[in-house]
């Protein structure tokens, strides 16, 4: 199975707003496949359609420790939410850069199933953070734009030295 290549911030791609699945077919299945290995792979907790160039509303999250409890959310949003946290948040789009950013403390995600059912999902703590940056992705949001200017500038300039050192 391919693994698929995750676009690097500041790339404009990442700022495109995904488009909601209609009918959930072999393609959706192959892309939320691929999409789980790529994150497995990474390592990641999650990725979101957007961050391979996909811009449809699917993704993949899987917080255990055991790398054995895959959530595949199609059209997820949240519906409730409550509380705020502060967790440390990285992103496979922003390779090694790592920073805090407030987040609702537990929220209630509706989604559909690969098999087309519709789903609730209850979250606190990383699944609830993760969930919040994963669906944020789809609307075009990365989670460094949570981070002050001047932080993005550096991060940015950051980004762009590494890619300068490995081409
Ligand atoms: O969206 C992404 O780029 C995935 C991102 C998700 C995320 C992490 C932390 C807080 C919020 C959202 C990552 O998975 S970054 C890598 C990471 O945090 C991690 C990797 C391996 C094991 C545990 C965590
Ligand atoms: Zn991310």
């Amino acid at each position: 199975m391919p693994l698929l290549p995750i676009l690097r911030f500041p790339d404009p791609r990442l700022k495109k707003k995904a488009a909601p699945v209609r009918r959930i077919d072999e393609s959706i299945i192959r892309l939320a496949r691929d999409m789980a290995e790529t994150m497995y792979e990474a390592p990641g907790v999650g990725l979101a359609a957007t961050q391979v160039d996909v811009h449809k509303r699917v993704i993949v999250i899987d917080v255990s420790e055991t790398r054995d409890r895959l959530f595949t959310l199609i059209n997820p949003e949240i519906i409730e939410s409550a509380g705020q946290q502060v967790c440390e948040e990285g992103c496979l789009s922003v390779p090694g850069i790592y920073d805090k950013v407030e987040r609702a403390e537990s929220v209630v995600a509706r989604y559909l199933d690969l098999a087309g059912q519709e789903q609730t999902v209850e979250a606190n703590g990383l699944l609830a953070v993760c969930l919040q940056h994963e669906i944020e992705h789809l609307d075009g949001k990365v989670f460094v734009e949570h981070l002050s200017q001047l932080k993005q500038t550096r991060i940015k300039a950051r980004l762009a030295k590494q890619a300068k050192i490995s081409a």
